[in-house]
């Protein structure tokens, strides 16, 4: 697809990418399974006496499950065989029975469940408890239990409470907990376990003696609280009020965004009250900054009254026209008008790539997540449909379409890119398009395979565009990368041969160019964070930052060569390379840039 001139004799260089390795970079494990960061409540695990996520694999350390229950056949008799009542995992595995249909939410998610459908039960879960470990509330003042639960009380399974326990042998029941068919955060006054060095909490949830579905539970937090402590809990540019399915109201909060389209911006900032007296005054301070230059502050509406443990989402809409690209910092502040005595949780952070003309600029991409690959979706080698909506207030032109192939993509395989309105109705398609060797491996490198248009699409302002890939079915498996959490409606997926839309927690990574896309880097620019130059039988390579490493991995993926450096510069011999398309991958500090080169002596 893309013809890459050269920059020096025999070599040539194309899609290239860049990006900062963070610390949170995770490891692709041999089954394919990426466990991911979630984004954890702001601030909780630093003042929650105790607190619990169930991300591990098991049911964690000094939780007490109970008694093993016994298996029950069909007609309901005992089997003689006992599992445990309790275990921590997904809603795949939640649901595995088809009668628990726990939301998958946060992505990547795992609870602790009594679950009486999915196998090995029916279960005799008459008594399903689980308690926690020994809570230290010593120095706790107006103490709180929070929690999310699932509990849809299908078929009698509607029964669920909560227990304390100041000693460990006396159990009190401090709250009930109601059916519904969704999570559902719960919080419990535990002030009477004020003091209390060794605090225990006890969960309950019964089957009634019959088949029923379950009880899932998620972070668990038992905190003291001050008079007045005001969180920042969450902070995303766009409007969390917006629905992403809804059309006409934008909202979504894209990675990467053309300046023509950005509009000026609105930030949707999140915050609740941590205290246990009603906070007055609450309100929001958004400063913008692009590219580390301050561009202003702007502020939300005041809340009269924010009530304990209640949170709101508040709107900062600024009033700053984007002047060009760059990246786009959101520092938000929550506030109140009063004193804040529990300092430390009311800021956050965000940031947007405003991109323009020029691939140092982004080639006016418009991306709804970008970064590190953290999943694949596929059809199992079936035709399917897999992207992104993208919101256009302004008027736009749209060149092609940049998509990232996941680990297990056919060379030979086959493509199409399609534009869909929000009717699914078909606005353009590109060729059909061959998967190459050297595509997999960018997409391997987490770099982008370009699909152009044979001509501009002309987007009318106000409308929303479907970018989707579709895999032509029986051409090779094509898996197609996924990238970080976006709200349902944000990203679609439908097999050729289904009707039904699916609605992806994680982005596929499909975006929109609005500008023409370089294939080739010019090598004198001084914005690339790489810049590759050939002198007879080496490549030199510099970039703006120390480079520790050189890798060049073949079209297979291969690692054919590995150079250490240190400093701005490093040289690989070509002399040992055959002729080929290879892939070149630059890593030093928080840095990491690749890029493709074709060495053709
Ligand atoms: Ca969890
Ligand atoms: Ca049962
Ligand atoms: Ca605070």
């Amino acid at each position: 697809m893309t013809g890459a001139p050269c920059i020096a004799p025999g070599l040539s260089l194309a899609a290239m990418t860049r990006f900062p390795l963070t610390g949170r970079l995770r490891l692709r494990t041999l089954a394919g399974v990426f466990p991911v960061a979630l984004l954890p409540t702001l601030a909780m695990a630093q003042t929650c006496a105790l607190t619990e996520e169930f991300q591990g694999p098991a049911v964690p350390a000094g939780w007490d499950i109970g008694p093993d229950v016994e298996r029950l056949d069909a007609n309901g008799a005992g089997t003689g065989e006992f599992v445990p009542a309790w275990r921590v995992g997904t809603s795949t595995e939640a649901n595995a029975g088809g009668y628990f249909p726990v939301p998958e939410r946060p992505v990547d998610n795992r609870f602790i469940m009594a679950n009486d459908d999915a196998s090995p039960c029916d279960c005799d879960l008459d008594s399903a408890r689980l308690t926690t470990p020994p809570i230290d509330l010593s120095t706790a003042e107006h103490t709180l239990l929070t929690f999310r639960y699932y509990m849809d009380g299908a078929y009698g399974g509607d029964s669920a409470w909560v227990e304390l326990s100041l000693d460990g042998n006396t159990w009190m029941r401090v709250a009930d907990l109601a059916a519904g068919n969704d999570w559902q955060r719960a919080s419990v006054d535990l002030a009477s376990a004020d003091g209390a060095s060794a605090a225990r909490l006890r969960f309950h949830w019964t089957d009634r003696g019959a088949w029923a579905s379950g009880l899932a539970l998620d972070d668990v937090c038992v905190r003291g609280r001050a008079a007045h402590d005001v969180a920042l809990e969450q902070l995303a540019f766009g409007s969390l009020h917006s629905s992403p399915f809804n059309s006409t109201d934008a909202g979504l909060d894209p990675a990467e965004v053309p300046v023509t389209q950005s509009g000026s911006p609105t930030i949707s900032v999140v915050v609740r009250n941590r205290g246990h007296l009603p906070l007055f005054g609450t309100h929001a301070a958004v400063d913008l900054a692009l590219n580390g230059g301050p561009l202003g502050t702007w502020y939300s509406d005041t809340l009269d009254v924010l009530a304990p443990d209640a949170a709101d989402t508040l709107l900062v809409h600024t009033g700053w026209t984007p002047s060009g690209p760059g990246s786009l910092t959101a520092s938000a502040t929550v506030l109140t008008g009063g004193s804040e005595d529990n300092p430390g949780d009311e800021g956050a952070s965000v940031e947007r790539r405003l991109t323009a003309a020029g691939w140092a600029d982004g080639d006016g991409s418009y991306a709804q997540r970008t970064g590190p690959t953290l999943g694949g979706l596929d059809a199992g080698g079936a035709g399917y449909l897999a992207g992104c909506r993208y919101e256009f207030p302004a008027e736009g032109q749209v060149h092609g379409m940049g998509v990232r192939f996941d680990a297990g993509t056919q060379a030979g395989a086959r493509i199409i890119g399609r534009l869909l309105n929000p009717d699914l109705q078909p606005i353009a398609s590109t060729d059909t398009i061959v998967v190459t060797d050297a595509d997999v491996q960018t997409g391997l490198a987490w770099g982008w395979t370009f699909l152009p248009f044979d001509t501009l699409v002309e987007v009318a302002a106000g409308t929303d565009v479907l970018a989707l890939m579709e895999q032509v079915p029986d051409s090779g498996m094509v898996r197609l990368a996924s990238g970080g959490e976006v709200r349902p409606g944000t990203a679609m997926m439908r097999e050729l041969g289904s009707a039904a839309w699916t609605y992806p927690l994680r982005a596929p990574l499909v975006k929109l160019h609005l500008s023409p896309v370089a294939v080739a880097v010019p090598e004198t620019s001084s914005e690339l964070g790489l810049r590759l130059r050939q002198d007879i039988t080496k490549l030199i390579i510099t970039a703006p930052w120390v480079i520790g490493q050189v890798r060049v991995l073949d079209p297979a993926g291969r690692i054919v060569h590995v150079e250490g450096a240190r400093g701005p510069a490093a040289e690989v011999g070509l002399g040992g390379l055959a002729p080929g398309a290879y892939l070149l991958e630059v890593t030093g500090g928080s840095h990491r840039a690749t890029a493709r080169f074709v060495h053709s002596r």
